[in-house]
């Protein structure tokens, strides 16, 4: 009875959601640029350029409404969310966000809605940039291995948001059903030399944040907000590394930043960067000079900036949190001639990026594949271990192992290690405080949990600090690190 209502509420607001938009398109034109019919379209039709993400389609180039044949798939399809952990997607045109589709205000679209054959679910569209009800939802329901057409006129400019709208929306929307459609005003858009797609998303996994192996979806989470990943384009490290996005000094950007959500608002900032201009909620207003753009679950945003130092510039949510420990976090890697009299120089990329900053984290993954399939060596560990340690421990310890006189211990030949090097899985998972005596210098001062880390994490991290550095060897396990969490809970639940 209960559930009944509750869905019974859902359906009415989403439906109460739809037709605020309608309306709301029909009565409010945009201030700048008004929505505008051109006209029937001229010419032979054309094929929508379709991109994955981060790409964008070229300018439509066009000076009169054409008529244009959007032809998207959806596809069910298991791809990795981060290092060694791989979700169950479902995709608009096999990405996540789905793909990216640039029409001209007054464009007539013919869209080709097909579902894969090999999918399970039934799925349709609603696309923000739609005037009619369900934004197409209503004419594009489509059951696995059939395909819907619909057609409508793109009356006003702006980026929209289009996602999926199959009960249970929340669910295909959560799984990666959203993507940007751009329709651009009359006279284009100015001319950039870089246009990228990034999009933020929620994720609900079963699993916790970086816990390895396939993950389903959590619908107890995603109800209750609680996202496992915030992701910018569908994985982490989907934009880092070898896949940051590009450009070199004095280039002007252009970001499309959309935020599919389901759940959370984001506030999108480029740490080092100002956005000389912002269309704020896709629209036609430009706000200029902004820090930290707030781009709603639905929602979208044009930012544009003139590179100008070289460096890397980390695209977060600035709920940080979400950044450093679920996930959302983009990189910008500007190349150039340093300019002195704008910003003296030095790179701080593992300030901000902790473990990110390794380019790539492939040792990490073949630790976690040999330890499912049984294979797990000593080798894998140290391996995986280094990667993870640059970016953790190394904050502190060093990457040389050395510590700081004074202030942060040694790893590198410390006595107080090697002593008893098991002892040091309980120092990770609980922190450690208090007098410690290192090689005959006394540390008094506070090592957090590393409660970020998960048991294989802190299994390989040790065991490589153990062969590292002159240090005894060993071998820390999984389970040794399961173990000693389960104390610390043990000991916790004791205590209340
Ligand atoms: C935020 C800084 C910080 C980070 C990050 C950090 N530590 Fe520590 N660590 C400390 C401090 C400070 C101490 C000494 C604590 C005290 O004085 O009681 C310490 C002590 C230790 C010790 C015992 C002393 C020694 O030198 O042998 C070990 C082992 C250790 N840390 C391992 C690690 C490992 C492994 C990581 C990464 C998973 C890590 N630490 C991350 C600050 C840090
Ligand atoms: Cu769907």
């Amino acid at each position: 009875m209960r559930m009944n209502f509750k869905r019974m509420l859902s359906a009415s607001v989403i439906a109460i959601g739809y037709v605020a938009s309608f309306s709301a398109t029909a009565a409010t034109p945009a201030p700048a640029t008004m929505a505008g019919d051109f006209g029937p379209p001229q010419g032979a039709p054309i094929h929508a350029v379709l991109t994955s993400p981060p790409n964008v389609p070229p300018p439509t180039n066009r000076k009169a409404p054409a008529k244009v044949i959007v032809e998207l798939e959806v596809v069910e399809k298991e791809m990795p969310i981060s290092e060694g952990v791989s979700y169950t997607f479902w995709t608009f045109g096999g990405s996540v966000p789905g793909s990216f589709i640039r029409v001209r205000q007054g464009d007539t679209v013919e869209f080709h809605l097909k579902n894969h054959p090999g999918n399970k679910m039934p799925h349709n569209i609603d696309l923000h940039g739609v005037t009619g009800p369900g934004g197409g939802a209503a004419s594009s329901f489509t059951a696995p291995g059939h395909e819907s057409q619909f057609t409508f006129k793109a009356l006003n400019e702006g980026v929209y948001v289009y996602h999926c709208a199959t009960a249970p929306v929340g669910m295909h929307v959560a799984n990666g059903m959203y993507g940007l459609m751009l329709v651009e005003p009359p006279e284009g858009l100015s001319p950039v030399d870089h246009e990228y797609y990034v999009m933020q998303g929620d994720f609900y996994t079963a699993g916790k944040f970086r816990e390895k192996g396939n993950q389903p979806f959590d619908m107890e989470k995603a109800i209750d907000e609680k996202p496992t990943y915030v992701l910018f384009n569908g994985a982490e490290g989907s934009l880092t590394g070898d896949k940051a996005l590009k450009a070199k000094t004095n280039e002007k950007v252009r970001l499309f930043v959309g935020n599919g959500g389901p759940n959370l608002v984001s506030s999108f900032h480029v740490i080092g960067a100002i956005f000389d201009k912002v269309r704020f909620e896709g629209g036609s207003n430009v706000q200029t000079n902004v820090q930290t753009t707030l781009i709603p679950s639905g929602g979208a945003a044009i930012v544009e900036y003139q590179t100008k130092v070289p460096g890397s510039y980390i695209m977060v949510d600035h709920s940080i949190f979400r950044a450093f420990n679920k996930g959302a976090l983009a990189i910008m890697k500007v190349e150039g001639p340093e300019d002195k009299s704008i910003y003296s120089g030095k790179e701080v990329d593992s300030v901000y990026l902790g473990d990110r900053a390794a380019a790539n984290m492939a040792s990490v993954t073949t630790a976690t594949a040999n330890a499912a399939s049984g294979t797990l060596t000593v080798q894998d560990q140290i391996a995986a271990g280094k990667s993870l340690f640059n970016g953790t421990c190394s904050v502190c310890h060093q990457p040389s192992g050395s510590g700081l006189p004074g202030v942060f211990p040694p790893l590198a030949k410390s006595d107080f290690l090697n002593a008893d090097p098991k002892r040091a899985v309980g120092i990770v998972v609980r922190g450690l405080n208090g007098k410690v005596t290192v090689n005959g210098s006394e540390y008094n001062s506070v090592m957090p949990p590393m409660n970020q880390l998960n048991d294989d994490e802190i299994a390989n991290i040790l065991t490589y600090v153990l062969n590292t550095w002159g240090n005894v060897g060993g071998q820390v396990k999984s389970a040794e690190v399961k173990a000693e969490r389960q104390k610390v809970a043990a000991k916790a639940a004791a205590e209340h």
